[in-house]
């Protein structure tokens, strides 16, 4: 199925500044430099995405010329870190919806000023699972913000607007369909919610303050489980809700770090924190390379 895109008519595609990129249509041919773009990937954190981008380097086969490397083509905005792997990106998106959803703004006003066909937007992160082992791969259909509404409801001239916060199901089908007999780890399909905090508002009771007791916040996960609800971050329903407003296919692919329902504390060591976090790498890796190979 096509997407229609679907974007602000205010716009002047010869005079705009992706400010927090660094990026403008002005000085910039930005066709040029991006036209070939097929799989946008965003994570939270800087290091995690530079990585990725030396993973997809790795497992496309491509070679950088001798005494070059990767660059952070953003590094003069000094707000994400963006790398270029031929039709792959691989850009930093911050913690929580008002971070990723700045920088969201800005990837789909790139992809559309750059002309991309159908580019495909997906997010590689880390969550507290509810009710499924931690290091398994959530890959989400439907998002829930805080009062577990499958929508996300923000605030624009003053007014609570509210959006649908779903994902594209083939995408989720073709992501599924990745899945490797020899693997060590199981890749389920649910529902995620995204929260503003990772504390209080993710039912913790180990932030700095807690007004419930341990009883409460075990009776919020098993309703939040009773939703279909496998685990808890903080972007899904900004990240839903905006690429589907502008028909850009999206993906949320997180691995969990924890089970909610046995505590907060995530403890993991470093070695199993790295082990876990290449898991969505995996399952997006097998994915582009498959859409690649058809293309
Ligand atoms: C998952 O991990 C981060 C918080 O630790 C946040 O960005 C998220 O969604
Ligand atoms: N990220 C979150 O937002 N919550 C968790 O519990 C783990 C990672």
């Amino acid at each position: 199925m096509k997407m229609s895109r679907k974007i602000n008519v205010n716009l002047d595609p010869e005079n705009d500044f992706l400010y927090h990129l660094g990026f403008d249509t002005n000085s910039q041919n930005l066709e040029e430099m991006f036209g070939d773009v097929r799989v946008v990937c965003m994570g939270g954190s800087a290091h995690r995405m530079e990585g990725f981008a030396h993973y997809m380097l790795d497992i496309l086969g491509y070679n950088l010329p001798i005494g070059t490397k990767l660059d952070d083509m953003t590094i003069n905005a000094h707000r994400y870190s963006f790398f270029k792997i031929g039709p792959v990106i691989s850009v930093s998106h911050g913690m929580g919806m008002p971070s990723m959803s700045i920088l969201l703004h800005e990837m789909i006003k790139l992809v559309t000023y750059a002309k991309c066909k159908d580019p495909i937007f997906i997010r590689l992160g880390t969550s507290g699972g509810v009710g499924v082992d931690p290091g398994t791969v959530v890959i989400t259909d439907k998002a829930y913000n805080e009062l577990l509404h499958n929508v996300h409801e923000f605030c624009i001239l003053g007014k609570r607007v509210p959006r649908e916060a779903v994902f594209d199901e083939e995408t989720i089908k073709q992501l599924i369909a990745c899945k490797s007999e020899e693997d060590s780890f199981d890749i389920v399909n649910g529902g995620t919610m995204g929260t503003n905090d990772f504390y209080e508002a993710q039912g913790r009771i180990d932030g700095a303050v807690c007004d419930y007791t341990q009883e409460d916040k075990l009776e919020f996960l098993y309703k939040v489980q009773a939703k279909g609800i496998k685990n808890i971050e903080m972007e899904a329903p900004m990240f839903a809700a905006l690429t589907r407003h502008c028909g850009i296919r999206a993906a949320d692919v997180c691995v969990t770090i924890i089970n909610r329902l046995n505590g907060d504390q995530v403890s993991l060591s470093p070695e199993l924190k790295h082990e876990f976090e290449m898991r969505p790498q995996i399952v997006v890796g097998r994915f582009i390379k498959e859409l690649l190979s058809r293309e």
